[in-house]
């Protein structure tokens, strides 16, 4: 298909409370929104960086910095064969998987269109429901976040992630084991902790908790192999996992036994059905996480996380979960049974509200050969 014209806006979605984990607090999401037109369709992505810095050194400003000058002028007015060729464009550059992320899954939704089927589908999903988990931000105390809990697995929700950073910790998890003794229960530190903190990580051995997440510094794989070594609970790696070279490193080395997948951190939907199919093959569970997506971004993560080898459940929320208003029609909306249903329609299969999007739309600029 031949790259007609590509539109790049920054859009700003208040959040409906806060949400704040070791390395800030995001009161409102910005992202951009990335839209390629060719061959007579429309493809949207979702570039998941930040207004700030903290999960990543990407940001709405290197991100966009990246889009208009690398990546955009790469693909405008050029025939654009298939994904891959969109993949290895991004791959010429280094870092920046987000922006490139974003682009790609504009590409996806535009091929999946034009074959006429769900991007599910066309990635290969096999599942038609996706159990989902939700993931909670620090709270002032623990009685808030024991109300949060019971809130939202009275609405079906089948794991609960809470965030954890030094001080929040143990007494925290001893007190939502005794709130609830048998959900399934996971913590993610956003790399807030050293080794030196092992022996405090050690000692959230005794609460069965599915997996700790990212405990050690946002780059790391050797300490997370020498800290899994001295841990029962299973680690998962998130912010360490850049690439399937980095995920086949992590298992080899025993620094992880569950990947968390996000195409934005890993570059691609093309890198994480790479780091999908690598741990299919090995036995190592996978999930989809989040990064507070709109629909847009939402729908294309829900596509991943059909493919055969995302077992746990994902950071998969349902629209109202972040959102008052989602930019898609219809939200994902939580099925009775703890699940998000994969679209049926061709490409996302979601409809972009384009009014609520022009609403959220804080800059825009629009790119012709
Ligand atoms: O570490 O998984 C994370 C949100 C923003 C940045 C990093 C993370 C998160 C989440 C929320 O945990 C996931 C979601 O519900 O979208
Ligand atoms: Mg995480």
């Amino acid at each position: 298909m031949i790259v007609e014209r590509v539109e790049l806006r920054v859009i700003q979605m208040p959040l409906k409370e806060p949400f704040e984990t070791s390395f800030g607090r995001e009161h409102q999401r910005e992202a951009i929104l990335v839209t390629v037109y060719a061959d007579g369709l429309e493809g949207w992505g979702e570039v998941v960086a930040s207004r700030d810095f903290g999960y990543s050194y990407e940001t709405t400003e290197t991100a966009w910095y990246v889009l208009r000058t690398f990546l955009i002028p790469a693909v405008l007015g050029r025939e654009i064969p298939d994904v891959e060729s969109v993949a290895r464009i991004g791959e010429r550059l280094r870092g920046h998987p987000m922006a490139r992320a974003g682009l790609e899954a504009a590409f996806w939704d535009l091929f999946a269109r034009q074959a006429g089927l769900p991007l599910a589908r066309y990635l290969g999903g096999v599942r038609d429901r996706i159990p989902v988990g939700v993931s909670i931000g620090l709270q002032p105390g623990d009685a808030e976040l024991l109300e949060k809990i019971r809130g939202y697995l009275e609405e079906g929700y089948r794991r609960i992630k809470v965030k954890i950073k030094p001080g929040r910790d143990v007494e925290m998890i001893a007190a939502i084991r005794r709130a609830f003794p048998e959900i399934p229960l996971m913590a993610d530190a956003n790399s807030a902790y050293t080794l030196e903190d092992a022996d405090r990580l050690a000692a959230l051995d005794e609460f069965g908790l599915m997996m700790i997440e990212q405990p050690l510094h946002w780059d790391d794989l050797y300490e997370h192999a020498l800290l899994q070594a001295r841990l029962r609970t299973p680690l998962c790696l998130d912010e360490s996992i850049h690439s399937v070279r980095h995920a086949r490193a992590a298992l080899e080395l025993g620094s992880c036994r569950i990947i968390n997948i996000k195409p934005g951190r890993v570059g691609g939907l093309l890198e994480a059905r790479r780091i999908h199919d690598l741990c299919h093959a090995r036995g190592v569970p996978v999930w989809c996480g989040g990064m507070l997506e709109t629909g847009i971004g939402r729908a294309a993560n829900v596509a991943l996380a059909s493919l055969p080898g995302f077992t746990l459940p994902g950071d998969l929320s349902a629209s109202d979960r972040y959102y008052h208003e989602d930019l898609i029609d219809p939200p994902f909306v939580l099925q009775p049974d703890g699940t998000l249903a994969v679209p049926t329609g061709p490409g996302l299969g979601v409809a972009v509200d384009r009014r609520r999007v022009d609403r959220a739309t804080i800059r825009m600029e629009a790119f012709r050969p």
